[in-house]
């Protein structure tokens, strides 16, 4: 099982991720794209990388908006694996706003 990061871990790794906070536990985001078809791509690709790590996101959709919380549930945690998840899902959705 995958070390939950120290608060002081987790901190420093999200001076390297502007927009991402650490909430209730979970790394989290919040993306507003320009419509829903934005917003909906966004996910679709997202979905494909966390299915390929075999760490999914938890996530709230209405519309342009898209609220990402990425933790890891075996770990009780966040671990390397979420701002890795992070990081990819700021390559995606880079692309489409
Ligand atoms: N996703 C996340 N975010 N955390 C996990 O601990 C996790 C996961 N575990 N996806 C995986 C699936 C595990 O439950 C399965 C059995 O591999």
């Amino acid at each position: 099982m995958l070390p939950k990061l120290t608060p002081a871990e987790i901190e420093q790794q999200l001076s390297g991720l502007p927009g991402w906070t650490a909430v209730n536990g979970k790394l989290h985001r919040e993306y507003t794209f320009a419509d829903f078809v934005n917003a909906f791509g966004f996910m679709a690709q997202a979905a494909l990388l966390a299915q390929a790590m075999n760490h999914h996101p938890e996530w709230f959709n209405v519309w342009s908006r898209v609220v990402v919380d990425l933790s890891t549930h075996d770990s009780g945690g966040i671990t390397g694996l979420d701002f890795e998840l992070a990081r990819r899902m700021e390559a995606v959705a880079g692309k489409l706003q």
